[in-house]
């Protein structure tokens, strides 16, 4: 039995082939860091509401794709204590902009690895038996085993959630897409600290027939998983 997502450009999957064995949610980064007061994103000033609307249509599309017995996988962005995995780039830039990768805040160490920002937020999570990536990078497969984890699960399709649609999770879908997974962005399921990169990545996706994959939301894909 084939199933599709309404989806933009195209139904989505491709090939109708959506099925809990081939497919996994991905919630890309959904830390204090990114969304939370006192986190690396607040303290640069940004606008939280924008990372945090995610947060309610997330918690709903979860219990659904629980409950269907849909892979789950969480990713964090943050770094080594001792910082050796740290590009000084990337510090620095981030110490032009005041807050400073690394350097102590209101949530302790900014995108520290066990620190009180770096983890994800109490609404979003993970139960025990998820896969958690760590990254040191925007992409999630980037210095992880995130391939080795999809191929060994028979991961076909990846449905892509999480903060920030520009950044982590435009850099995760280009990834996945050139290896070969058929992907799906959830337009409500993601959000960047300017609203106007979120359409933006939106409709990046959707160009060329659909150069990285689809877009739709959690409505229309909670609709086609109850199907
Ligand atoms: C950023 C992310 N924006 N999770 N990280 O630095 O998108």
């Amino acid at each position: 039995m084939s199933r599709y997502v309404q989806a933009d450009p195209y139904p989505y999957p491709y090939n109708g082939d959506l099925r809990p064995e081939n497919t996994a949610l991905i919630v890309i980064d959904m830390q204090t860091d990114f969304c939370g007061q006192g986190g690396y994103v607040d303290k640069m000033g940004y606008d939280l509401s924008l990372t945090q609307a995610p947060i309610a249509p997330l918690k709903i599309l979860l219990a659904v794709m629980r409950s269907l017995n849909y892979m789950i996988i969480h990713t964090r962005e943050g770094h080594r204590p001792d910082l050796s995995d740290l590009p000084a780039n990337k510090q620095w830039r981030s110490r032009q902009i005041g807050a400073g990768i690394g350097d102590p805040g209101p949530c302790e160490r900014i995108l520290v690895r066990g620190e009180p920002g770096w983890d994800i937020i109490p609404e979003l999570a993970p139960l025990p038996g998820e896969v958690i990536i760590d990254k040191p990078g925007k992409g999630s497969f980037y210095a992880t085993d995130l391939d080795l984890v999809l191929s060994r699960n028979g991961i076909e399709n990846l449905i892509l959630a999480g903060i920030t649609t520009d950044v982590c999770v435009h850099t995760t879908m280009r990834d996945a897409n050139d290896r070969g997974y058929e992907c799906l962005l959830l337009s409500d399921c993601t959000g960047a600290t300017d609203y106007n990169n979120h359409l933006a990545a939106l409709n990046m996706v959707k160009m060329q027939g659909g150069v990285f994959g689809a877009v739709s939301d959690s409505n229309y894909l909670i609709e086609a998983l109850k199907a």
